[in-house]
């Protein structure tokens, strides 16, 4: 059976695993056809892990949001609004609304109705006692999603940004700087807050040790990637596992495709551009983690120690996602 572990954030992480899926000849959306067949370990063809950043998770209304976990967990068990890339399709917003004519703040976060049952689920379980990755498989019974979904940590392990403007210097939540202000006030650090106390959540670890390929996927290299690289064992767990490494750019021809990452990139220095991307990851012989990475049709530009190839990597649809899949596993040394 192929191993295989994908790093990921959410809406680009949850949509590049649609493809993976698709390029192994499982239905993109929900569970293996032959549920018997996926159940018979040996009989399984690949077994896909997606380790996923929580560096977004909130706590709001008392309640634990975790937003690329939940992303994921939509978009590979059907239920995400495609338009959005979060949240439940067919939502409404009747909570949302009356929370605001409380004056229960905050009142900028998209909390849905369908969404909140989620919300409601996970922080009952986890004030028992259960820790997040527990609850995301439990959550994930209900949405057979097809892959094992894990988060990168079950420890607080949040995304802070820190803003220097007019008002001087200030840190905020990740989610108030991306929603409420729009990612435009001028991010000088995204700090990821317990990283250095966090250990990877229950079976992260030994999924990337026994991984036939490691893939990071086309997500946020600062705050998605980048969140889960920050906890010390997972970025270890990844420079020392037989599975080669390989990374897929988010940047395709300058420009990221979805817009946060280029304002994440300038705020550490990192020119917006592939070749300046896979450097920022580093290549694995030279202390970074990378092995090989894919880049789009004409970015190419070496990086010293890794191996570079141009693909599409434009995730049109999910044959091309699929195409991009298969390329990633090649350069890994897998021919699926
Ligand atoms: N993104 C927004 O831009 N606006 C929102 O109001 C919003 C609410 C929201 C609720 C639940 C959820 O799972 C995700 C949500 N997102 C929203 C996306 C969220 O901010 C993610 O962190 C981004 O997708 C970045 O990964």
């Amino acid at each position: 059976m192929v191993k295989i572990v994908v790093l990921a954030g959410g809406v680009g992480g949850a949509r590049f695993v649609l493809g993976l899926k698709a390029a192994l000849g499982l239905p993109p959306i929900g569970p293996p056809a032959s549920e018997a067949a996926s159940k018979q370990a040996d009989t399984a063809e690949h077994d896909i892990t997606v380790v996923v950043n929580t560096g977004d998770d909130i706590w709001l209304h008392g309640l634990r949001i975790c937003p690329d976990l939940d992303t994921c967990m939509y978009t590979l068990g059907g239920g995400i609004d495609t338009e959005r890339g979060w949240g439940r399709a067919g939502e409404t917003w009747v909570v949302k609304a009356e929370l605001a004519r409380y004056g229960a703040d905050p009142d900028w976060f998209g909390l849905g109705d369908r969404d909140l049952a989620t919300h409601l689920v996970r922080t009952r379980m986890l004030h028992e006692g259960y820790p997040l990755s527990v609850v995301t498989a439990t959550l994930c019974t209900r949405w057979r999603p097809g892959v094992r979904l894990l988060p990168a940590t079950d420890d607080r392990c949040e995304t802070h940004v820190v803003v220097t403007d007019s008002e001087g210097l200030r840190a905020m939540h990740f989610q108030e700087w991306w929603i409420r202000h729009g990612a435009a006030l001028p991010a000088s650090e995204f700090v990821q807050v317990g990283a250095d106390e966090a250990e990877p959540a229950a079976g992260v670890r030994e999924a990337i040790a026994e991984a036939d390929a490691v893939l990071l996927a086309p997500s946020n290299p600062v705050v998605s990637i980048g969140s889960m690289l920050a906890i010390p064992a997972i970025r270890r767990a990844v420079r020392s596992t037989t599975a080669r490494v390989i990374g897929l750019s988010p940047i395709v021809g300058g420009c990221a495709m979805r817009g946060m990452a280029e304002t994440c990139l300038a705020s550490i220095g990192v020119r917006c551009e592939a070749g300046a991307v896979g450097e920022h990851y580093g290549a694995r012989v030279t202390g970074g983690i990378l092995d090989g990475w894919l880049v789009h049709t004409g970015d190419g530009a070496p990086v010293p120690g890794m191996e570079v190839r141009e693909v599409p990597l434009l995730m049109t649809d999910i044959a091309a996602t699929a195409a991009m899949a298969t390329a990633a596993l090649d350069l890994a040394g897998l021919a699926v």
